[in-house]
């Protein structure tokens, strides 16, 4: 009770949410935590640790954790995975090599018991690439009809070029203030 309590508390009185967004190494995972928080595509290094930022949207403070995704760093994203309301999961939709690789990791996640109450928006980015899957393949590859008792969404984005990224973040927005996550 004290913790749901606490939960509505932060939630409802001061609007703010935890988000993780996670994915395997160069996904875009930064490109678009910057894209979302300055409106502009910055140059990135690979993410050793990670960046934290806050994106002020429909009155909701997203503070938006974004992690690195390399092999050797993934094993650190639990130690985020505490108090946290959303899950943005980063694919590069280009990258088809990798897909079973990005699946297997993201099944592992839903799996994570302190994840268990976090609504999933999966971005399906790099879409401007020749060869990228669109979101119907993407949720086909991932295997997004598996996910049970837990509200998810899917979109196609760009980074680079700006597109669907907001169109994620309203879905999550509505989803969170309706009580999800
Ligand atoms: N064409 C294209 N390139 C993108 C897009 N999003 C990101 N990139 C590029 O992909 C590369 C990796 O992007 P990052 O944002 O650094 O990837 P990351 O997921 O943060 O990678 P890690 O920090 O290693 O986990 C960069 O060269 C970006 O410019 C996109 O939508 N389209
Ligand atoms: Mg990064």
């Amino acid at each position: 009770m004290g913790l749901v309590f606490t939960r509505l508390f932060s939630f409802f009185g001061n609007k703010e949410a935890r988000i993780l967004v996670l994915g395997l190494d160069n996904a875009g995972k930064t490109t678009i935590l910057y894209r979302l928080q300055m409106g502009e595509v910055v140059s990135t290094i690979p993410t050793i640790g990670f960046n934290v930022e806050t994106v002020q949207y429909n009155n909701i403070k997203f503070q938006v954790w974004d992690l690195g995704g390399q092999t050797s760093i993934r094993p650190y994203w639990r130690c985020y995975f505490p108090n946290t309301q959303a899950i943005i999961y980063v694919v590069d939709s280009s990258d088809t090599d990798r897909l079973v690789i990005a699946r297997e990791e993201f099944h592992a996640i839903l799996e994570e018991e302190e994840l268990k109450g976090a609504v999933v928006l999966i971005f399906a980015n790099k879409q401007d690439l020749p060869g990228a899957l669109d979101d119907a393949a993407v949720t086909e590859a991932l295997e997004l009809h598996k996910i049970k008792n837990r509200q998810w969404s899917i979109f196609k984005t760009s980074a680079i070029k700006g597109e669907g990224l907001f169109e994620g973040l309203d879905w999550l927005s509505n989803t969170l203030k309706s009580g999800g996550g």
